[in-house]
């Protein structure tokens, strides 16, 4: 079970947990309703097979697939790598991710702006919106191994927070207040 937490406001180790006190958790829905990402429970052992990811892949139109994983052996510039996937930024389009293995977290800004952690390790499949502040970090594990998923020829680039301006930026919001 994927787990989504509201974060306490202590800028020490990246990689822990950062609970409130007492700690402040959100449901699958209301993590949808304040920050429109989604979230679906795919199966690591079948996956290839069982179709559930091949239809997610139809009905959202992704292209484009390859396969990554963050540890120190694996990440060419780990450090900065790390630090690039911790700054506060948006993009153009939807970051999806499909986790094989190991865990993570990424942090989503919700609509009051303030941060949520989503806990993810193998099986979970994660869409975070084009236009939402977000940022990501290894756990104390240091390691995840990840598929990504794009719609059509792949842009990775993120747009460091501020963004305000950017029209995917207003289109996000647009579609929060809108619910939808
Ligand atoms: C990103 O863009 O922040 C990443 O790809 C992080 C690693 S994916 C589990
Ligand atoms: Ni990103």
């Amino acid at each position: 079970m994927v787990r989504a937490w509201y974060m306490d406001n202590d800028s020490t180790d990246q990689r822990t947990e950062h609970h409130r006190n007492p700690p402040k958790f959100l449901t699958l829905e209301e993590l949808f309703d304040v920050s429109g990402v989604e979230y679906f429970k795919l199966n690591v052992n079948s996956y290839n097979s069982d179709g559930v990811l091949d239809k997610l892949k139809t009905d959202r139109g992704y292209t484009y697939e390859d396969e990554m994983t963050c540890s120190k052996e694996c990440l060419p510039n780990y450090d900065q790598m790390l630090k690039k996937f911790f700054q506060e930024h948006l993009h153009t389009d939807e970051e999806i991710r499909f986790i094989l293995d190991g865990s993570g977290y990424f942090d989503v800004r919700d609509k009051n702006d303030e941060w949520v952690r989503i806990e993810v390790v193998a099986g979970d499949m994660i869409i975070i919106p084009s236009g939402i502040y977000h940022r990501f970090t290894l756990d104390a594990k240091n390691y995840i191994k990840a598929k990504r998923f794009f719609i059509g020829e792949p842009v990775w680039q993120p747009y460091s927070r501020p963004a305000d301006d950017m029209e995917c930026r207003q289109i996000y919001l647009k579609r929060l207040a809108a619910g939808d």
